[in-house]
């Protein structure tokens, strides 16, 4: 028989593709097989505009096409902030959507039993058994009340998640939307905001910048801007001092003038350090900052000052600030915690405020995403405005605006029961005293990873019905054990997914989805990058391989229609009355039009040249499609400065009125003082010391005795999230990270220590943490501190195909995942999982 597609399908059918723990033939890789389309004429290939979301830079890209199959990937030479290039993680996306092992139909659970030990024994079934399953669940909660136990799961997405994310979960009755936001980067956000009202990434002006202080930012391989980043640095490093705060060598500190291996979790001393020699010697910058009345510089170790005796001008508190957190921050002080020298210290704090204003302090997840790291957040980004750079040349920058429109409003759409379940508790405990989660207002971040604990204590209830895309949460989580025993617990869940991943093993129903670069079609709004925003449209650039549809749209489509056949109608007739194609008035009648529908609707300011904005012109929708990509005018400096910083003051602010107002009011909300919220989210200010940037000593679980290694974590400059592990591509350059080895997963251990373990490079060692062990390969590497393991992310696949894992039939893990050893722990104020500043100490054995 001809090994077609439409055969192989036939044939996998039968066979059943993912039947975990069973030793079977593997799917033959037929993605290259002849087929009728291919045996065409068309030989020359074209290029194809589309998105690469392999991290979260959200590169416009183009892809080569060729008698229908991809070939190359390769920047967008129309987009601006990638300058038309990409990074080496945009190539392995060829081998993930021709992987052979990605899911290829819908599958059914027909093992009841739940667990990692367990054969989940899928059997293949139609889109509509699996739609007319889920739709069954979902009236079955509604009519018992328990609507709010429905819960639809989020990881990384595109604009159109406000489909599937942003609405479904409401009309059916749930305040349960829950993305992945805070196992993400959400205590990075908390600096800016707290300072200067920016809940969101930012954009650097490398090309004039002086000094660079990068916290935990490894931007050649890592962070937002990664194409650019690599396009620039050899000039930046040329014009400026490159300083890397890390206790990792990493691949831009190996290059960088000065390397800072800073004990994990410490950075806060080492910030209001820096900020204390900048005041002391008069190195701030006094067009920003403003100076004492009289001229003479009163900042003086260990001395209060008066707040009158200085006149501010884009800044609010400095003052205050001085006198509560940073008097007694001395260079000596500081070394003694962080384990930085102080000549060190001292020399780029120095440098650092000879630059000003042309410095930036790049705050990554690596310095706020530690237990106590929400006041290193604002202590770090509080730096820039010391320096002056904040929203000014050679600085730190908010992005441009990109023009978008909202969906129709679904308020017309909300029955009783799903008005009445919106109002139930969350079921992350958002907002409870425990968990601020302090985006903008108490609740405004959603905790992701406390979800397992939650749906264990069943506290606020029990979830029943989970729908969950492009997310792998006992992977990506910590306390995976944990997360398995949450997730055997759920009575149904849905993954939609493109490979078969560690959360697909637990799952009731599983949907075979579209691989996000080549096979889909959706806008998003890019990492603003090189002083350009930009709004890029991915394309279906091939053929789907498999039965895949899109989880953001196309899905809820499809499963609306479900319903609306059991007589649940309003999501249905939400979809096909109040949207309508801008261009030609159409509604839409199918999965696909709505899907097109609704990436036109979101899109349309940037494409339709009647609608003023400040960019790129495009005229019409084809033509979009042709360049797929808008760019903003370039970023205009100090937009923000005369006092439009968005905060409660309207100044930058050292000391936060903002912060004081919101922990004010989620104290209030939980009958607490704010001293109060300081003790249950761990840290040790109390009083005014809760409003400014300042030092709290790391706080480490595990006792030091049992565990005497501090573990830290670092992500691959090939992590296309966690997703790429099962390209060959990604196993075979493994080495690209800094003491990495290829096909393999190490931990990094320093010879010192080595020599008193006993171990030697090549032996397995086992890492054992409060919450789990890990066995993997010891490699000594003098690029991470005596006492301090280090370790990449992305390993550890015990699912996800024959690449990823050693052996995926006996779901045998390929090196350790990190998460199996991390604690479940958090930055509470921000929201933020905290997974950084060595949170979680081990033991380290040789076996
Ligand atoms: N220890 C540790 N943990 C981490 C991190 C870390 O650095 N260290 N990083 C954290 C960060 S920053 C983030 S953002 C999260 C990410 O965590 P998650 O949001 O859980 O995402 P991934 O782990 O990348 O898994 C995504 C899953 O989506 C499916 N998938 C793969 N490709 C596609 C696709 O093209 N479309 C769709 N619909 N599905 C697809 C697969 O099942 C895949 O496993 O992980 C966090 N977890
Ligand atoms: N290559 C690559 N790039 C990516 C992604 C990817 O998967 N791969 N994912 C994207 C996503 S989703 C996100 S959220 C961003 C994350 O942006 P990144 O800036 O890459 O964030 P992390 O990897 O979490 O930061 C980890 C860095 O902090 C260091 N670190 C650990 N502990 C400490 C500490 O106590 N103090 C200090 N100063 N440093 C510490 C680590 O050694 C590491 O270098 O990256 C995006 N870019
Ligand atoms: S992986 Fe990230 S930086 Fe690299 S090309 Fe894709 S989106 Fe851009
Ligand atoms: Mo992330």
């Amino acid at each position: 028989m001809e090994l077609n597609r439409r055969n192989f399908i036939k044939l996998s059918a039968v066979s059943g593709l993912f039947a975990a723990g069973a030793t079977q033939a593997k799917p033959a890789l037929t993605a290259f097989t002849e087929t009728k389309a291919s045996a065409a004429t068309n030989t020359e290939g074209e290029w194809v505009g589309s998105t690469c979301q392999g991290c979260t830079t959200w590169c416009p890209v183009q892809v080569y096409v060729v008698n229908g199959r991809a070939t190359k990937v390769r920047g967008n030479p129309n987009a601006k902030a990638n300058h038309g290039e990409v990074c080496v993680r945009a190539h392995l996306s060829l081998q993930q959507v021709y992987d052979p092992d990605r899911v290829k139909q819908p599958m059914k659970r027909t093992n009841q039993n739940k667990g990692k030990d367990q054969d989940p024994q899928f059997v293949p079934i139609t889109w509509e058994e699996a739609m007319d399953t889920i739709a069954e669940k979902i009236l079955e909660l509604r009519k018992n009340g328990e609507s709010h136990k429905f819960s639809v799961w989020r990881g990384r997405y595109t604009a159109n998640n406000e489909i599937l994310y942003g609405s479904l979960a409401k009309m059916v009755g749930s305040p349960n939307n829950i993305s992945h936001s805070s196992i993400c980067a959400e205590a990075e956000k908390f600096g800016p905001y707290y300072t200067e009202a920016l809940w969101g990434y930012r954009d650097y002006d490398h090309a004039n910048c002086r000094y660079e202080l990068l916290w935990g930012a490894d931007p050649i391989s890592s962070n937002r801007q990664v194409p650019h980043t690599i396009n620039i640095w050899g000039n930046t490093m040329d014009r400026a001092t490159i300083a890397c705060i890390d206790p990792r060598l990493s691949a831009t500190a190996a290059k960088a003038d000065e390397w800072l291996p800073i004990i994990p979790g410490e950075d806060g001393a080492l910030a209001t350090a820096i900020a204390h020699v900048l005041l002391t010697e008069g190195l701030w910058y006094k067009p920003f900052v403003g100076d004492f009345v009289d001229g003479v510089n009163k900042f003086v170790a260990g001395r209060t000052v008066r707040e009158e005796d200085f006149e501010e001008i884009e800044g609010y508190g400095v003052v205050k600030w001085w006198n509560l957190a940073l008097k007694d921050t001395t260079p000596e002080w500081a070394a003694e915690r962080c384990g930085i020298p102080v000549d060190q210290i001292l020399r780029v704090a120095r440098g650092f405020g000879e630059a000003a204003p042309h410095a930036i302090s790049f705050l990554s997840p690596g310095a706020s995403m530690q237990i106590r790291g929400g006041y290193t957040a604002i202590a770090v980004h509080a730096l820039n405005g010391l320096v002056g750079s904040a929203d000014n040349k050679g600085g730190t920058l908010s992005w441009s605006s990109v023009p978008s429109n909202g969906m129709p409003s679904f308020d017309d759409y909300l029955d009783d029961i799903a008005k009445k379940g919106a109002k139930e508790k969350r079921i992350d405990q958002g907002g409870t005293l425990k968990f601020p989660g302090l985006n903008k207002k108490s609740g405004g971040s959603k905790f992701t990873a406390n979800m397992a604990q939650a749906m264990l204590d069943e506290d606020p209830y029990d979830l029943k019905v989970v729908l969950s895309y492009w997310n792998n949460f006992n992977f990506s989580c910590p306390d995976t054990n944990k997360w398995d025993k949450a997730l055997a617990k759920l009575p149904f869940l849905v993954h939609m997914t493109v490979n078969p991943a560690e959360m697909t093993h637990f799952a009731d129903i599983v949907l075979p989805v579209t691989h996000q670069l080549y096979e889909r079609l959706s806008p998003v709004k890019g990492s603003g990058g090189n002083m350009h925003a930009h709004m890029t449209l991915t394309q279906r650039v091939i053929e789907p391989l498999w039965d895949v549809k899109i989880d953001e749209t196309e899905i809820p489509f499809m499963l609306a229609e479900a319903l609306a056949k059991k007589g649940f109608s309003n999501i249905y007739d939400y979809y096909t009355k109040e949207f309508v194609d801008p261009e030609t008035g159409k509604r839409p009648t199918t999965p696909e039009e709505f899907n097109e529908i609704v990436t036109k609707i979101y899109s349309e300011p940037v494409w339709n040249p009647s609608i003023e904005k400040k960019g790129d012109n495009i005229n019409g929708w084809e033509e979009f499609k042709k360049v797929a990509v808008w760019n903003s005018v370039p970023y205009q400096f100090k937009k923000k400065w005369g006092g439009n910083w968005g905060t409660d003051t309207g100044k930058f602010e050292f000391y936060s009125e903002t912060l004081k107002r919101v922990l004010g009011e989620h104290a209030e909300a939980n009958d607490a003082s704010i001293d109060q919220v300081m003790e249950a989210t761990l840290n040790t200010a109390r009083g005014e010391l809760a409003f400014v940037g300042h030092y709290e000593p790391a706080y480490r679980h595990g006792e030091e005795t049992e565990f005497p290694f501090i573990f830290s974590e670092h992500r691959s400059r090939l992590n296309r999230e966690a997703r790429s592990a099962n390209t060959s591509w990604y196993q075979e350059f493994k080495n690209a990270d800094p003491g990495d080895v290829a096909w393999d997963d190490v931990a990094k251990i320093n010879p010192i220590d080595a020599a008193k373990l006993g171990v030697n490079d090549g032996d397995k060692v086992k890492l054992t943490s409060p919450y789990g062990d890990i066995t993997v390969t010891a490699k000594l590497w003098e690029g991470t501190r005596p006492g301090v393991i280090s370790k990449c992310y992305g390993q550890g696949h015990w699912a996800y195909g024959r690449t990823a894992s050693l052996d995926f039939g006996k779901k045998i893990a390929r090196g350790g995942n990190n998460n199996t050893i991390l604690a479940d722990a958090y930055e509470a104020l921000s929201g933020s999982t905290a997974r950084h500043g060595g949170t979680t100490r081990i033991k380290v054995e040789k076996v």
